[in-house]
């Protein structure tokens, strides 16, 4: 019975991905976590989604796009202030710094979903799948929260975000209006 150990290991790990996915995968020391989004009433066909990313120490990396079978078109996106007011803008990646936790969360870095192909309905899973320049693609279910939430369920402390200093936006990009 000596590969006991390694089938019961591999089972775990098979369950683990069916049940815990939800909540955090890891791929070659970039971990995803808690990913969330907030339910669109109203019609709305334009969403955003929040995680964090975590790097194991030694390891960099860039999420580098995103995608969701629940939206047409996906983008990076993070805020900057354009004098007195805070704007979206599209970025072309996310750098991950060696050993950050880097939280991406309403008024900051975030993941737009467009053209949902329904609405985000408070209590359901949606679908995400963040491509990283080495850990290639990580696939996650995200919890859709009411539509005013400013953090995961269950987690009204979000992680510190000490260190997060990644204040090169690379706003390659034009700003865009999110109708
Ligand atoms: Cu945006």
């Amino acid at each position: 019975m000596r590969n006991f150990g390694i089938l019961t290991a591999a089972v775990l790990v098979l369950a683990g991905i069916a049940t815990a996915s939800a909540h955090e995968a890891t791929n070659k020391g970039v971990t995803v976590a808690h990913p969330w989004t907030r339910a669109t009433p109203g019609g709305a066909t334009v969403g955003a989604a929040f995680l964090e990313i975590k790097t194991d120490k030694g390891t960099t990396d860039k999420l580098i796009s995103a995608s969701s079978p629940a939206a047409g078109r996906v983008e990076i996106h993070t805020h900057i202030m354009d004098g007195d007011v805070m704007k979206m803008r599209r970025v072309e990646a996310i750098d991950l710094k060696d050993g950050e936790s880097h939280i991406l969360k309403p008024m900051g870095d975030h993941i737009m979903l467009f053209d949902l192909k329904q609405p985000l309905k408070e209590g359901e899973l949606v679908k995400l799948e963040l491509t990283f320049e080495k850990a290639g693609t990580i696939a996650l279910d995200a919890t859709v929260e009411p539509a005013g939430a400013l953090g995961p369920h269950g987690m009204d402390h979000q992680p510190g975000n000490e260190g997060h200093d990644h204040g090169d936006a690379k706003s390659g990009h034009d700003h865009h209006d999110h109708k």
